[in-house]
């Protein structure tokens, strides 16, 4: 008979818990627009897309959407019997992926209007963070075993440096030649970012990847994860630049 690993009440009370700390940080980051004129809207908008986009994939999983099993044969050796194998089907919850696929981006996109990097490299960035969200998918779903499984997680490893590169080497030129203010704010909000996001495919490589983790604790961390990457990182951002008026965008 398969083995079917899958969420209990504890996963699915945290995935209410986001969806409702998603929808609140959704109508904060409106409110706080309220005052400020379109034209230096950029960030207030791009922000709170992030956090509705994801109240919407919480919302999904909560009530039991946006979830597949990925599949893994599982090996049993006993001393007096021949080799047994039984099946073992593991939930993946896609529509992470969907989320992570338009959120990422619109997260990159904040930090590079904040470094006012070339539109060449800000294109380099979101593409290469597709590419790093869509290999993991790719990965979550491959049975355990092949080498494909592997190989897309490695190829999403490699499009995350080119995400590193462009953020930490360009963004961070370019954010100290905007002046000291920004330059600092940029390395720190960046700074903070990059330890976040590399966070993510060590989870998956415990979690998805050698199932050394269970479900519930899979949801509990990317739960705590997704709380920083966004609604703490936009409060942080939005905040520092009602207040920094170097950080203004001119588009
Ligand atoms: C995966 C697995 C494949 C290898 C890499 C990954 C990186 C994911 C990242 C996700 C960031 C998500 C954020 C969500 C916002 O709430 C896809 C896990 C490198 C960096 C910031």
């Amino acid at each position: 008979l398969p083995e079917y690993q899958t969420a209990t009440d504890t996963g699915n009370r945290t995935l209410w818990v986001v969806f409702v700390v998603m929808l609140v940080a959704s109508i904060v980051f409106a409110g706080l627009s309220w005052n400020v004129p379109m034209s230096k809207r950029l960030y207030h908008i791009v922000t709170c897309l992030i956090t509705i986009f994801a109240s919407l994939s919480y919302f999904a999983m909560a009530t039991g959407h946006g979830i597949g099993y990925h599949h893994v044969v599982e090996r049993e050796s006993h001393k007096h019997v021949p080799d047994t194998t039984y099946d073992v089907y593991r939930e993946v919850y896609w529509a992470r992926y969907v989320d992570w696929s338009l959120t990422t981006p619109l997260l990159l996109l904040d930090l590079c209007l904040l470094a006012g990097i070339s539109g060449g490299n800000i294109m380099i960035a979101i593409v290469a963070d597709i590419i790093m969200i869509l290999g993991g998918l790719f990965a979550a779903f491959g049975s355990e075993g092949t080498p494909q499984k592997w190989g897309w997680y490695t190829i999403a490893c490699i499009a995350y440096l080119v995400v590193i590169w462009q953020l930490a080497y360009n963004g961070r030129a370019m954010a100290m030649s905007k002046g000291g203010k920004v330059g600092n704010f940029f390395a720190a909000i960046g700074g903070f970012t990059l330890v976040i996001w590399t966070v993510y495919p060590i989870i998956w490589g415990i979690a998805d990847g050698s199932r050394n983790m269970n479900v519930d604790e899979e949801i509990i961390a990317y739960a705590v994860l997704d709380i920083l990457a966004k609604p703490v990182f936009g409060t942080w951002l939005i905040y520092t630049h009602m207040t920094m008026p170097e950080t203004n965008v001119e588009i």
